[in-house]
């Protein structure tokens, strides 16, 4: 009986040491297992006006790749970085994924008010195209490299 205690005892007290080196080792090792690649920060702007269709351009046309719209339209980035969409119109926009690549989601920046910014990391490589859900004359491509 005194022995069943015993050994009781000593399997509580090993396990109480087990989880204690467990939260201090495997949770920070974790943590780095799963940590995010520390990547670059890269930003794009809307400039004022850029709500303003080209000429001939009408609802239902594909997006415009152009700078006017987002700056720069083209961007190329490693996997790991940051986009941060700044935007300097005077009225809201968005940076809404048109076209993903498989295993990614799609990023949706939802209305961005003048002045306010929104930013989404990019995990996946592939190439990334992407528009404003309220003027969708803005077009721009993100090529994420591994
Ligand atoms: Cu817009």
């Amino acid at each position: 009986m005194v022995k069943t205690i015993y050994i009781v005892a000593v399997a509580v007290a090993l396990l109480v040491v087990a989880s204690l080196a467990a939260l201090l080792f495997l949770g920070p090792l974790a943590t780095l297992v799963g940590a995010p690649v520390s990547g670059k920060v890269y930003t794009i702007r809307s400039a004022k006006l850029s709500y303003l269709p080209p000429e001939g351009w009408k609802m239902g046309d594909p997006p415009v790749i152009d700078d006017r719209y987002y700056n720069p339209s083209r961007l190329m980035i490693k996997v790991g970085d940051t986009v941060e969409y700044v935007n300097e119109d005077e009225v809201p926009h968005t940076m809404t994924a048109l076209e993903v690549p498989p295993g990614s989601s799609k990023f949706d920046s939802g209305p961005v008010n003048p002045g306010a910014s929104y930013r989404f990391t990019f995990r996946v490589s592939g190439t990334y195209r992407y528009y404003c859900i309220l003027h969708p004359h803005k077009g721009g491509i993100i090529e994420v490299q591994p």
